[in-house]
Formats: C-alpha cells, sequence, structure tokens
C-alpha cells in the first residue's frame, strides 16, 4: 500500500513535533535539581538548516563560556554545556524560544527541590 506524500508545506510542518529527550508538551519528567547542587546540562541540536533552536530555563541562571544567561542558540548537530548551580527553589519551565517549536511541544518542566 502506497501511502501519498504531501507536499503541502503547512500541512507536513502542522504534523512536526518538537521534543526534548523525546518527550513534548510537558510529560518530560524527571529533572529534579537540589538547590544549591551544581549540575551540568548538556544540549544538542537535531535536525537540519531550519532547525535553530533556543533553550530557555525559568527560573535559574547559568554559566556558559563565562557568561551568566539563561537562553543558549543552538544550531543542528551542535552542542553546548552549561553549569547551573540552582538558587530558586520550584518548578520551572524548561522550552526552546522559537514559537512554532514551543507550539509543537518542545517544552519540559524542571524542579529545584528545597
Ligand atoms: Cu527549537
Amino acid at each position: 500500500m502506497f501511502l501519498p506524500i504531501s507536499r503541502d508545506a503547512e500541512f507536513v510542518e502542522s504534523n512536526l513535533m518538537h521534543v526534548i529527550n523525546g518527550y513534548g508538551y510537558g510529560n518530560l519528567t524527571g529533572l529534579d535539581l537540589k538547590l544549591g547542587k551544581r549540575v551540568r546540562w548538556y544540549v544538542i541540536g537535531m535536525g537540519t538548516e531550519v532547525d535553530l533552536h533556543t533553550p530557555h530555563w525559568h527560573g535559574n541562571t547559568l554559566l556558559w563560556n563565562h557568561m551568566r544567561t539563561d537562553m543558549v542558540d543552538l544550531l543542528p548537530m551542535t552542542m553546548k554545556v552549561l553549569d547551573m548551580a540552582p538558587d530558586s527553589p520550584g518548578t520551572w519551565l524548561f522550552h526552546c524560544h522559537v514559537n512554532d517549536h514551543l507550539d509543537a511541544g518542545m517544552i519540559a518542566p524542571f524542579t529545584v527541590l528545597p
């Protein structure tokens, strides 16, 4: 059986999902951090030339390349390593700042436990 391949760009885009560690729409669990305990985040971009990601953390900041930030840009097939010393307890959002990706599920919670 052959299924037709759609060349309708809008239809194709509507069927693309954007995820974090394979999970979308806030369903990724296990990102539990401890207040004051340093953690290292490895972020890796996958996809093609249209998949520029901008991972963004709410509530806490990170160090990348000697700079304090809460967001980095991530080209396809590249990675960045960031260090966080969580100083703000609670459950926070971690998501891509590209609106298409956010709308397509690229959002996850992370929790800083007291
Ligand atoms: Cu993205």
